[in-house]
């Protein structure tokens, strides 16, 4: 099915902000099969090839750390919300416009989506320093969720320059780990703050992983905590 009017974009993308969602964009499956982590991770299953890909942000206010917790019903609590926006869009999809839709699991493994490259392709931002999605509204202080539509719709497009580029860039030096050490971000050491967090959980009761958020919360561009 076509929809490639901007108009039903925009309905679109209205809707999912008036369910809940702090930003809301589209790209087509096409283009995101060509993004660059699926050439980086050929093992990863891709989207198909036709349809579009509507990318949900939620705003995670360092004022709210607890939306970012994991361990509970849908990962954190932030997920959740994202769930239940992704769940009730695919109702209104069917309903009012008669698209069918599939909110994406958040793992690229079980049928999820590359988060980061459908955001930065949808126009919500920019791959930062940092290497995470840095938005013009709220730095990287977002998380992702994903829905298929199996509709041709019109992408959104970016509007603004990468904000890095006139930056000191302190997320830089923020890792504990040193995970940037090198200029760019270094998987394995970042690791080793993941498995150090998830130790830490088991000491408290209930077990909440507290994930490390250094090279997000030195973002300028982020919320003022
Ligand atoms: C696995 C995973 C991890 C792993 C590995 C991370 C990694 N980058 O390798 C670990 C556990 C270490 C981790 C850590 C973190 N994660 Co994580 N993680 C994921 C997950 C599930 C998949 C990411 C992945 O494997 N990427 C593939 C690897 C190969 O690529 P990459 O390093 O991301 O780099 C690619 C992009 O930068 C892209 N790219 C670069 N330039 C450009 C330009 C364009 C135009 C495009 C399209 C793409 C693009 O290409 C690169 C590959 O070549 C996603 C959820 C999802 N389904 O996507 C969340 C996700 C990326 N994580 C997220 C977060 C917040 C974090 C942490 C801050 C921890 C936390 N508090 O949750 C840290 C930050 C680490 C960092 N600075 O990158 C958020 C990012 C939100 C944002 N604003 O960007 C995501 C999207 C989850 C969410 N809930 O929204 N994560």
């Amino acid at each position: 099915m076509q929809h490639p009017s901007k108009q039903t974009t925009a309905l679109i993308v209205r809707q999912a902000r008036s369910f809940g969602a702090t930003l809301a964009g589209v790209t087509t499956a096409a283009a995101l099969r060509q993004a660059p982590s699926y050439r980086v991770r050929p093992d990863m299953p891709r989207p198909p090839e036709t349809g579009s890909i509507l990318v949900l942000a939620l705003i995670h206010d360092p004022a709210q750390p607890e939306l970012d917790w994991w361990g509970v019903k849908g990962g954190t609590p932030g997920n959740l919300r994202l769930i239940n926006i992704a769940n009730r869009l695919v109702e209104w999809l069917g309903r009012e416009l008669d698209i069918a839709a599939r909110s994406l699991p958040y793992y690229v493994e079980k049928g999820g989506v590359f988060l980061k490259d459908a955001a930065v392709l949808a126009g919500l931002g920019h791959i930062g320093a940092n290497n995470l999605v840095v938005t013009p509204q709220y730095g990287p202080c977002v998380r992702f969720r994903a829905l298929f539509l199996d509709a041709g719709l019109a992408p959104t497009a970016t509007r603004w320059s990468n904000p890095c580029a006139d930056c000191h860039r302190p997320c830089l030096r923020a890792c504990p780990q040193g995970s940037f050490q090198e200029g760019s971000y270094h998987r394995s050491s970042c690791m080793q703050q993941i498995d150090k967090n998830k130790a830490d959980a088991q000491k408290n009761t209930p077990p909440l992983v507290k994930h490390c958020r250094a090279c997000e919360l030195s973002c300028p561009l982020g919320l003022p905590g």
